[in-house]
């Protein structure tokens, strides 16, 4: 029988989850899970790059493991934890910052990105961001990591860290493969259609949250910004915020663009944003409503997020030892 392929991935807790996160990567983790050995982790570490009110990082952390679980997310299945809980994640991310080039760093996206939205808070920690996530992913021998497109820079760069350390020393770190579903892999913001959806963005109008009402959904989507033709027409260049709520609409129902766009051929862009608002909410609706249900139950839920730790604890300190051991740091045994 084949083995099962390690999968990780992280999500930040630096907002509500967005319907980007959730069509871009939950709902795949929550298919994922049935077939892979899958590790699914809240990096809060990672959140901490921008600054975050410590209420509400302490409120928004402890909401997001129970709207992972309200996804679909199964912790018999699935390992699902905390990453400041497991202190491996800081320690190896120290260690591969000696292995990661300034060039490397200078070259991601997210960092130019981050920083010009962030400019009074340009921090280590925003530069130093990818040697994180490359810990986070080689501590536990990851085969692939499920992400939106917009993660692809990282990715390669975890992949040459691995490599590197690898050829320096001896085989140590599996090289993970990104794995980018096409469906859902960037959806964008509805205000500023050629940015992605982000749950940190200023305007509210521009994402939808897996907590919203319905009626701020079918608000929001009504609220869209389109172009004048009023053609229900993929046309990315031209038609960026259309074909982003196409891309929404056909990730949700399963349908092709040729088909949505066949649907709506003969309606306006009216009738069309009702029928994407339907679908969103349409689709949220059972996740809002385990939510409600789940968030009481804290005893429970703190349970399954301290045995998540314990769990992420024994795996992690495997790989961190041989890194250590490899680099020649001095252990008793
Ligand atoms: N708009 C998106 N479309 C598709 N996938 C997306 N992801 C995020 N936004 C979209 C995917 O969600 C996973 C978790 O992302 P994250 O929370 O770790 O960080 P992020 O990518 O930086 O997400 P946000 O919403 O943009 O957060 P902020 O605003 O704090 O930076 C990843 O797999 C990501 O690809």
């Amino acid at each position: 029988m084949e083995e099962k392929k390690i999968i990780f991935s992280g999500i930040q807790p630096s907002g509500y989850f967005t319907l980007g996160n959730y069509l871009g990567a939950i709902k795949n983790w929550t298919r994922l899970q049935h077939e892979h050995n899958c590790i699914f982790c809240i990096v809060d570490m990672h959140a901490i790059t921008v600054r975050q009110e410590p209420k509400n990082l302490r409120q928004r952390t402890y909401d997001s493991f129970v709207q992972l679980i309200s996804c679909g997310l199964d912790p018999e299945k699935a390992l699902l934890f905390i990453q400041s809980h497991v202190p491996a994640h800081a320690e190896l991310a120290w260690l591969l910052n000696c292995y990661t080039y300034m060039g490397e760093l200078n070259r991601m996206t997210q960092f130019k990105d981050k920083s010009s939205r962030h400019s009074e808070n340009i921090n280590a920690g925003l530069y130093t961001y990818p040697s994180l996530m490359a810990a986070d992913i080689l501590l536990y021998q990851t085969d692939m990591v499920p992400v939106g497109e917009d993660q692809k820079q990282h990715i390669e760069l975890t992949r040459d860290i691995a490599i590197r350390f690898n050829n320096s020393y001896s085989p140590t770190f599996v090289v993970p493969e990104g794995y980018f579903p096409k469906a859902g892999a960037r959806v964008m913001s509805l205000q500023e259609p050629d940015k992605k959806m982000s749950k940190s963005d200023e305007n509210v109008n521009a994402y939808i949250t897996l907590l919203e009402e319905p009626s701020v959904i079918m608000n929001k989507v009504k609220r869209a910004v389109t172009d004048s033709d009023n053609q229900v027409r993929y046309d990315i260049k031209n038609k960026a915020g259309i074909s982003n709520l196409i891309d929404i609409y056909s990730s949700i129902t399963g349908k092709s663009i040729q088909d949505v766009e066949k649907e709506f051929s003969s309606t306006g862009y009216g009738q069309f944003k009702n029928a994407v608002g339907e679908a969103v909410v349409e689709i949220l609706s059972p996740i809002q409503k385990r939510f409600k249900e789940l968030s009481k139950e804290k005893d429970y839920i703190n349970q399954l997020i301290k045995e998540g730790a314990q769990k992420a604890d024994s795996r992690s300190y495997k790989t961190l030892n041989k890194v250590m051991r490899k680099i020649g740091l001095y252990q008793v045994k």
